[in-house]
This record gives C-alpha cells, sequence and structure tokens, in this order.
C-alpha cells in the first residue's frame, strides 16, 4: 500500500520517515559518526540518506508466513547503504503458538548479506558479481526459489519455538510496540504468521545511502545492465534520477495526485 498517496496521512506520514531518530538509528547502522547522543562528530559530513519507499503489510488471523526471500531481489540496488526498517504495530514474537495472542516476528538467516557484500564494488567485475547474487524475488513468477536448506536445517518443533541456535542459523526478536528492526536488503528474511484470529500489521521503511548503487537484475536489458554496471550511479544522485519506485512496479507517476510532503526518493538527510 502507498501510504504517501493518502493524502489525508501526508502530515503524519512525512513526519515519520523523515524522523530524526530514524536518520540517527540510519546513520549509526552504516557506521557514520556520531556519538552516544547520536550527534554527528563531523556535522558537515552527515551522509546524504535518501528515502525508497513504504509497504504495509496486513496478516488477519491464521495468515501465512511470507517466505524466505532478500529485498535486493526486488530493488536493483547494492552497496553497503541500503536498510528496511520493520516496525511492528503491534507485539511479535519468536515463536509460532497456535494458542498465542500474539502474531509472529520477522525471521532472519543471520548473516546472510555477507557474501552479497564482499565483492569489490569499486570494479565492474566485482559489481557483475554482485548482480549474479540475486535470488528471484518471493512476489514474482518464480515466487522465490530460495533457500529451501534454511527449512530443511530445522525441525518442525524448532520452527514453532523460533529456536535461534539451530543449524538454520535463525536470528529473531521478540518485539514491542515503538521497537524497530533494522537490516540490509541482502538478509535472507520471512515468517511472520499469525495465529487464529490474531492480526499483524507491519510497515517497512526502506532507505539507501550515499555507498548505494544501481545494480541490474536478470530481468534488465543487456544496454541497461551495461549502463548501470560500467559507471556504478547512484539511485538518486547525479542530474537524473536513476530510480523511480512507482513506474519501477508498473504505476504511472503522473496520474499521482500532488504531494507536498516526503515523496519516494527524496533526500531526507
Ligand atoms: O512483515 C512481514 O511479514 C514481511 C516483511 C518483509 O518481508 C519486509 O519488510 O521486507
Amino acid at each position: 500500500m502507498n501510504l504517501n498517496l493518502n493524502l489525508k496521512a501526508q502530515e503524519e506520514y512525512s513526519k515519520l520517515v523523515a524522523h530524526p531518530a530514524l536518520l540517527r538509528l540510519l546513520e549509526s547502522l552504516w557506521g557514520y559518526n556520531t556519538n552516544k547522543a547520536g550527534i554527528s562528530s563531523q556535522p558537515n559530513k552527515k551522509p546524504s540518506i535518501y528515502y525508497v519507499g513504504e509497504q504495509l503489510f496486513m496478516k488477519e488471523g491464521d495468515a501465512a508466513p511470507v517466505t524466505w526471500h532478500t529485498d535486493t531481489a526486488d530493488l536493483p540496488m547494492a552497496g553497503l547503504d541500503v536498510a528496511t526498517l520493520w516496525i511492528p504495530l503491534e507485539p511479535t514474537t519468536r515463536a509460532l503458538q497456535e494458542d498465542s495472542s500474539f502474531p509472529q516476528t520477522l525471521e532472519f538467516v543471520k548473516g546472510s548479506h555477507r557474501n552479497f557484500i564482499q565483492p569489490d564494488d569499486g570494479t565492474v567485475e566485482g559489481r557483475t558479481e554482485i548482480s549474479h547474487m540475486v535470488y528471484d524475488s518471493a512476489y514474482g513468477p518464480n515466487r522465490g526459489l530460495a533457500p529451501l536448506e534454511v527449512e530443511a536445517a530445522r525441525s518442525d518443533k524448532e520452527r514453532m519455538r523460533g529456536t535461534q541456535g539451530t543449524a538454520a542459523n535463525i536470528l529473531s526478536f521478540d518485539t514491542q510496540v515503538g521497537d524497530i528492526v533494522a537490516f540490509h536488503w541482502a538478509t535472507f528474511h520471512g515468517g511472520g504468521a499469525t495465529p487464529v484470529s490474531v492480526r499483524r500489521r507491519t510497515m517497512a521503511l526502506r532507505y539507501v545511502g550515499p555507498r548505494c548503487f544501481m545494480s541490474p537484475r536478470s530481468t534488465h536489458s543487456p544496454e541497461q545492465r551495461e549502463k548501470w554496471l560500467k559507471s556504478k550511479i547512484h539511485p538518486y544522485e547525479g542530474p537524473e534520477p536513476a530510480f523511480q519506485l512507482i513506474p519501477y512496479f508498473g504505476g504511472d507517476e503522473k496520474e499521482s495526485p500532488a504531494n507536498s510532503g516526503v515523496a519516494y526518493g527524496d533526500r531526507v538527510q
């Protein structure tokens, strides 16, 4: 659901997505200089931060978990500075118990983004290698053929407990309202089923920083691949933004109502 096209919610929406606490969180996550109070020790060197867009997930009772996937499968970008802030609007638990009154949280394969950030993104060869490491989208025609080995490495009993430390190397967190779980887009994640008659609402906000670049996927044309791989183009910097969210997903940007708040692709710092 595109929230920023809901003009009634625009003021609150703009305040939220550009909130200083979220920007400090991203700076700290990406390793830019901040002190304990969250203030940059080199204020002139604050990293640029761009807002990519949001996604709302609403699961009614007895909803199935989201299959294992990475967000890099759906967004043709790579680099160190890409993050999803996952915000659950009700408490969530690691365990998936039938009689629980809480929905299940999001699960991660710990460290699964590491291979993706390993190649040298300063070279065409490194960027080409990165672009080959992308699994198919969980939402696209191939339904994310991703790591079936994750599920094979834990038993049904372990799955219900959301157990960490199994061979599946799962990391997940019990969350309270107000918590944010932040992760690199290349981290495998999924899960989040709901027991009968329990609802689960979550919001995902996505951002990129200076160390981000366009990275072609298998569906891009040879010309597009060559352009992005050869030039290390930042999605939003330079004379023309290289990425626009709505057209990318088949919508028409021109048909959107005028929006005076924060829009997709805006620089928020
Ligand atoms: O909340 C969920 O169930 C899925 C979230 C997710 O996959 C994401 O934010 O990328």
